[in-house]
């Protein structure tokens, strides 16, 4: 098998001449590297940068072919990711045209290429022009955001990046170009073009494997093996075995298997797997699959009120925490792996076991799966649909989609962290909510998200469950899209309809797939797109990249209710992260309390795709907000937490624990004033041993009498737990909200210890108490 990468250098016609490209990359990426457009997050650049979208853009390279390749009996033309309505021409000759990104697609080019130099043009149309023609020729889609700086209408016609037309934590950046690689493959015996591997677990703790291998044969001496490797040691070789029908399937049993876990649960150990196809003694093609031996599923079922629903690994039971995951940027070809990396990171160091792949943006690449299966990180993974209905009584766009579904399951059904196949985003809750059935019937819904991407899971990936839309109430009535009782639902009674913070605790639901609320992000990122002059929250610019059109006056709805108005804009800034973080704490520890019953949160947004204030965490650099700090001890295994009641005057204490043992604790309660952080007469302790996987009030403490003497304003509760001496988690509680304690200025005292080079303790002492102090390096 030769390869010859098309990747690199390539040209892009501009105005009467050409200017230089890149792939993996488009057209916004070379503009710019050609100092050709400024940089459309500072400031409101972007708005001058929509006319991308409207036009044709034409790519072209030269490329030298030599003897060996063209002597191959055949020789193909991959592409992994075409943006979007290509069409691909070889030395003049049309070889094909293309209207999805996600596909990979393979063309036999031999016939087209010649000894010495080529030339390969790939012309883009106008995604805009196309949305508008099949709109007249086809019809209106119904979908949610404002045009024109959020998301446009019908853009349920095009299979390309939905977030790419703008959303509401998001540009607007109209892409086209060849984002992912392109190469030439030739083969003369064979090559292999699947690889299925199953895993039954029995009772007595062995993993029978099941391998499939199929292969383009050219040859009938073409022979296929699989090897399986564990930590570098080869457990299994399978022999040479021939293709029948251009398949084959071997059978493994892995005794004494190490189990693969979520995190928090165990560890998380990979098997190689390594298929091999030969040709007279000579390894023509491979391909290799890093497993974890697992069974992680979704479970539901029958209960007495409705129906449950959360996952289990490996038999266990586990909460899912964690977030949504949206696009890293508008330029997919930009992120190396160390971002991917140090997000992942991010989640695993915040206690989630679990993040989203929400339907708005891309099925991600190869290595966030991978790095998911290394830290634990179980994956949601929605299909590509999101938030407007879609064309499915259009045959071909049915085709293409069936196309782009099978190739996505096949290339990351092997990942051990790929818990759930989720047909697409809230369309359930638009066509039952705001009535777009007219449309999308019900019917074309069920062709498409029940009958084709639920018949191609069952096809393609037996052993992972399916899920039709998030969010989803099944047994009674999909139209019944907010049932606490079944299936998934998104809580946006909070911030969309600015519900108080305290509705969280009117809500039981078993999995809440979606809740959320918005901060701006920290100074220095602003910084990179807004100057002085902006530093306002209803400035122009500030506004602008704000695109959620109820943004910056919901913040601060909320921020009157919580806080004590700052007057300065960097402390709006700092003052919407802690009220974002407060939100979620509020929220997930209700929920988390509420385990068995609510088995599930998965907050919106894990992260950015550019600078600007969203629901995120984290800021598109990976830097932390306040959240994302408060997530990690609101999602660490052992968690207290007080459920005050201002009414009476009590306060009770619970601790849920995610872990698969007994553990026994100990937890202390502590009664101050806020003025002085001075001991009232309320101290406490408790031993207690915590049931594996369970949550329970331990402890009702009154305070009865402390409120009528200090007032609600005036009265902290300080929580800890401990394990062996060790503070696990600490928490505090007010009866009132923060805005009215009465707060006294802080005088800090840090003392900062060098252990190492590159490791230093800080110790801070305050004189008074000080909620919410956070340290910075610079
Ligand atoms: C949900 C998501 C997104 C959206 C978010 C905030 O509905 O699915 O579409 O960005 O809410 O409005």
């Amino acid at each position: 098998m030769q390869r010859l990468s098309l990747n690199g250098e390539w040209q892009l016609a501009y105005e009467d001449g050409w200017i230089a490209a890149t792939v993996p990359g488009c057209v916004h990426t070379d503009l710019y590297q050609n100092n050709l457009l400024s940089d459309p997050f500072f400031r409101d650049h972007e708005k001058h940068q929509f006319w991308i979208g409207e036009r044709d853009w034409h790519y072209q390279r030269a490329f030298v072919v030599d003897d060996a390749l063209l002597s191959q009996e055949r020789v193909i033309l991959v592409c992994y990711g075409l943006d979007t309505l290509a069409t691909v021409s070889i030395n003049g000759v049309e070889i094909a045209k293309t209207d999805n990104m996600y596909r990979t697609y393979e063309w036999d080019v031999k016939a087209y290429l010649q000894v010495g130099e080529n030339l390969i043009d790939v012309v883009f149309d106008s995604p805009m022009a196309y949305v508008r023609m099949k709109r007249e020729q086809g019809g209106t889609l119904d979908s949610w955001g404002v045009p024109p700086a959020h998301h446009i209408s019908d853009i349920g016609w095009i299979r390309k990046e939905p977030c790419n037309f703008g959303w509401d934590w998001g540009p607007k950046l109209i892409t086209s170009g060849i984002w992912r690689d392109m190469e030439l493959i030739g083969f003369s015996a064979g090559r292999l073009t699947d690889v299925l591997i199953l895993q039954e677990h029995d009772e007595a703790g062995q993993v029978d494997l099941t391998v499939s291998v199929q292969a383009e044969q050219i040859s009938d001496a073409v022979k296929a093996r699989v090897k399986v490797s564990f930590e570098g040691t080869l457990l299994y070789q399978s022999d040479d075995l021939p293709l029948n029908d251009r398949a084959m399937t071997v059978e493994y049993q892995v005794e004494n298997p190490s189990l693969w876990w979520v995190a928090g649960f165990g560890e998380q150990p990979l098997y190689d797997v390594d298929v091999e196809l030969v040709d007279a003694g000579q390894v023509i093609d491979r391909v290799h699959k890093r497993i974890g031996l697992r069974v992680l599923k979704l479970e539901r079922h029958p209960e007495e009120d409705g129906e449950s629903f959360y996952f289990s690994c490996n038999g266990v039971p586990f909460f899912s925490k964690g977030a949504n995951w949206i696009p890293l940027t508008p330029y997919p070809h930009v992120v190396d792996e160390g971002q991917y990396q140090k997000l992942i990171q991010a989640a695993k160091d915040a206690n989630m076991n679990m993040l989203r792949v929400w339907g708005g943006g891309i099925y991600e690449p190869d290595i966030f799966y991978d790095l998911c299966d290394e830290y634990g990180i179980a994956v949601w993974q929605d299909f590509m649909f999101a938030c407007s209905t879609y064309p499915s009584f259009d045959d071909d766009f049915m085709t293409t989609v069936e196309a782009e579904a099978r190739d996505n399951v096949r290339r990351i059904r092997h990942h051990a962290s790929l818990a759930l196949w989720c047909g697409n985003n809230e369309v359930e809750q638009g066509m039952s909510d705001n009535q777009w059935t007219r449309s999308m019937s019900w019917d074309d819904y069920a062709k498409l998200f029940d009958d084709l991407l639920g018949g191609i899971v069952r096809e393609l990936d037996p052993q992972r469950d399916y899920w039709p839309g998030s969010p989803h109430t099944p047994v009674v009535d999909r139209e019944d899209w907010m049932n606490p009782h079944y299936g998934d639902t998104h809580l946006w009674f909070v911030w969309h309809r600015k519900e108080p913070f305290e509705w969280y605790r009117t809500r039981p639901d078993r999995f809440i797939s979606e809740f959320g609320f918005q901060s701006f992000p920290p100074m220095e990122t602003i910084r990179e797109f807004a100057l002085p002059e902006d530093d306002n929250i209803t400035s122009y610019i500030m506004e602008y990249h704000q695109r959620s059109g109820i943004g910056n006056s919901t913040i601060i709805h909320y921020m009157l209710d919580w806080f004590r108005l700052p007057t300065s804009f960097e402390g709006v800034v700092v003052a919407s992260q802690i009220l974002q973080g407060m939100a979620m704490k509020y929220a997930v520890e209700h929920w988390r309390r509420n385990m068995p019953y609510t088995m599930g949160t998965l907050y919106w947004q894990f992260n950015d795709v550019w600078p600007a204030p969203t629901w995120s965490s984290l800021d598109w650099h990976g830097n932390w907000k306040a959240l994302h700090f408060m997530a990690k001890r609101f999602y660490a295994p052992l968690l207290v937490s007080g459920l005050e009641n201002a009414d009476d005057g009590t306060l009770e204490i619970h601790v849920t624990r995610d872990l698969l043992t007994e553990q026994p604790a100990l937890i202390e309660w502590q009664v101050t004033d806020v003025e002085t952080g001075v001991q009232l007469d309320q101290r406490g302790a408790q031993s207690i041993v915590i049931a594996p996987n369970s949550s329970a009030g331990i402890h009702r403490l009154s305070v009865t009498d402390i409120l009528a003497e200090y007032t609600s304003r005036n009265v902290i509760v300080w929580l800890k737990l401990r394990v062996d001496g060790e503070v696990v988690s600490r928490n505090t509680a007010f009866f009132t909200h923060p805005k009215h304690l009465i707060l006294s200025s802080a005088e800090f005292d840090t003392i900062i210890q060098a252990i190492d080079e590159r490791t230093f303790t800080i110790s801070i002492t305050s004189t008074h108490p000080a909620l919410y102090v956070y340290c910075q390096l610079t």
